[in-house]
């Protein structure tokens, strides 16, 4: 079964929004395997976001999701690093469809209050940075009736 990385970052940690993003992805079907309330260090934030680091907004990214704490998370589910993409809507808020988290949560692109890996790669990469690579599954009562 498919995992993938995803973060609520520390704006909607300010917000109150950690409740209403689990619920979100819970909902869906995707099932919790692994989750920490944490602060950010730069170094945990250089290795996070390294493919960005030519960027002219890397500064910012690393300034803002080390600025408070976040939640990190592993979910698990069929097709989880697609499913969560699209559950959180495009990374642009201004261009996230309506109902997903990030159109009805956010505004703007550099406060885009939750982070999910984007293929299977930087899943591995970021679940292994964030919880290491020995994350148990388990048993949920309802799977029989969310996955075939
Ligand atoms: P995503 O978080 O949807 O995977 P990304 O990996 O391209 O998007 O970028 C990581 C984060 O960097 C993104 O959530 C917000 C910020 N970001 C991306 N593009 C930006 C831009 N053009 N200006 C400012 N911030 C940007
Ligand atoms: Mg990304």
């Amino acid at each position: 079964m498919e995992r993938t990385f995803v973060m609520i970052k520390p704006d909607a940690v300010q917000r109150g929004l950690i409740g209403e993003i689990i619920h979100r992805f819970e909902r869906r079907g995707l099932k919790i395997v692994a989750m920490k309330f944490m602060h950010v260090s730069e170094e945990l934030a250089a290795k996070h976001y390294a493919a960005h680091k030519e960027k002219p907004f890397y500064r910012d990214l690393i300034d803002y999701i080390t600025s408070g704490p976040v939640v990190a998370m592993v979910l698990e589910g069929t097709g989880a690093i697609a499913t969560a993409r699209t559950t959180m809507g495009a990374t642009n808020p201004a261009q996230a469809a309506p109902g997903t988290i990030r159109a009805d949560f956010s505004l703007e692109i550099g406060r885009n209050i939750v982070h999910g890996s984007d293929g299977e790669e930087s899943a591995a990469a970021e679940i292994g940075l964030w919880f290491g690579d020995d994350i148990p599954g388990w048993e949920r009562n309802t799977d029989k009736w969310i996955f075939e």
